[in-house]
């Protein structure tokens, strides 16, 4: 048995967790569909209201939500609560055309500092750590999430955002860093840049919580090895709060999803039927407790399996796998999400044709891209320095 942020929450019973799961979304659908036209007009199309959602089991009666709706609604079109009572806005990276944009109240961040809390918690933190908070802070959700979290718990917490390797090093190591949360595979190349420089002996981590994109058990293993701590995983998305929607217990066997906030269902990403226990599928998510910005079976595109045994932590919370894909085309590159349709509109808008490739490799644990574009006859010339120009255009950055 472990520790835990919120014992009485996390180690609820079934019966206990339903009810609140049952309570929230029944609230949570009245709540869009009187103040989300929205959400009503879509509801409305489905030939559902509020009087017909009785219990959980009419989860499935509701429309989806995609992120071409949250694009469709932006900014405004998706918020269950006036502007005025919102605190802050997160938004997902995206390099062309609308971002999704993710409204908080005080009581919204609160829960989701709540949810990362509970992470740090999971990992062996309490309020003696120091916590090294290198992911990105902004409108990213990372680095405000890890924070939040770390503040709540009353650890000590350096907000270094990320990159600049030098000075993370330095504070990790001048103010004996214990938690280190970041991407993984920058916690790979900070493993590697920390034993390049011999400094070793002088990093005080114990753990670290790396998360917001793909990573292997491999890459756990040797991560763990080359900077002598034990490393969890963190899933979450921006759309449904951010980093802490599910967390991994010293366990290391799946990430427990945090049940008093989100509904987890799992569907098959061809038909939207909802799958069986157990069974591979696309997750699905209700954010039934969100104030501002509540989102009912929001689609993540995140492939994945739930796993519904009793964990040895004492946890009663559903765990899921790590993603194990994705059910559309995102890449995610250094943990910034690309989709290819991004790159199309770059490439079109410098006059290229439609035809590329996108190669997306890892080196030496930082994440490489390459577009391969196909020349046409105007593109060449007989000034070489007019080639060399095409030749070296940095497109992603535009
Ligand atoms: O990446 C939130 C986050 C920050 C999670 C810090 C964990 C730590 P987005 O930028 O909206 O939010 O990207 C969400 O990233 O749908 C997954 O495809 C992917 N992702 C997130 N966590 C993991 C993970 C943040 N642990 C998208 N493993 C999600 C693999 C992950 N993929």
């Amino acid at each position: 048995m472990g520790n835990y942020f919120t014992p009485e929450k996390e180690t609820a019973s079934r019966e206990q967790i339903t009810q609140w799961q049952t309570a929230g979304f029944l609230d949570a659908v009245k709540r869009v569909y009187e103040n989300v036209p929205y959400y009503r007009e879509k509801m409305e199309e489905k030939g559902v209201t509020p009087d017909d959602i009785k219990d959980l089991s009419d989860l499935s009666k509701l429309p989806f939500l995609t992120k071409d709706d949250l694009r469709e609604a932006y900014p405004y079109g998706l918020m269950a609560r006036p502007l005025s009572d919102c605190v802050r806005i997160h938004s997902t990276s995206g390099t062309t055309g609308r971002r999704v944009v993710a409204f908080y109240t005080e009581n919204d961040i609160r829960m989701w500092d709540e949810c990362c809390a509970r992470a740090l918690v999971a990992a062996g933190g309490t309020k003696d750590d120091v916590v090294q908070v290198s992911y990105g802070f902004g409108l990213f959700t990372g680095g405000a999430g890890l924070n939040g979290g770390s503040h709540m718990l009353g650890s000590l917490t350096l907000p270094m955002s990320s990159g600049n390797t030098d000075r993370q090093i330095q504070f990790m190591t001048d103010l004996g860093a214990t938690i280190l949360c970041c991407t993984p595979s920058y916690a790979a190349y900070l493993a590697e840049s920390i034993n390049e420089r011999g400094v070793r002996d002088r990093i005080r981590l114990k753990a670290g919580i790396f998360g917001a994109e793909a990573w292997t058990e491999e890459m756990r293993h040797d991560i763990e090895k080359a900077l002598g701590i034990k490393a969890y995983d963190i899933y979450g998305l921006t759309e449904i709060s951010g980093p802490g929607v599910a967390f991994e217990c010293e366990e290391q066997a799946g990430m427990h999803i945090n049940e008093d906030y989100f509904i987890v269902e799992v569907i098959d990403p061809k038909t939207g039927e909802v799958l069986p226990e157990g069974e591979k599928g696309e997750l699905v998510f209700t954010s039934f407790a969100k104030e501002a910005f509540p989102l009912i079976r929001y689609r993540t595109k995140d492939i994945g399996i739930l796993n519904h045994e009793k964990c040895s932590c004492g946890r009663t919370f559903v765990r899921m796998t790590k993603p194990l894909g994705r059910s559309d085309d995102m890449l995610i590159v250094k943990g910034v999400n690309v989709f290819p349709s991004q790159i199309e509109t770059v490439l079109l808008n410098h006059g290229y044709a439609a035809n590329y490739q996108i190669v997306v490799d890892r080196v030496n644990n930082s994440d490489t891209i390459e577009v391969r574009v196909e020349m046409t006859p105007e593109m060449f010339s007989d000034e070489v320095g007019k080639v060399r120009v095409i030749d070296k255009r940095n497109l992603y950055k535009g």
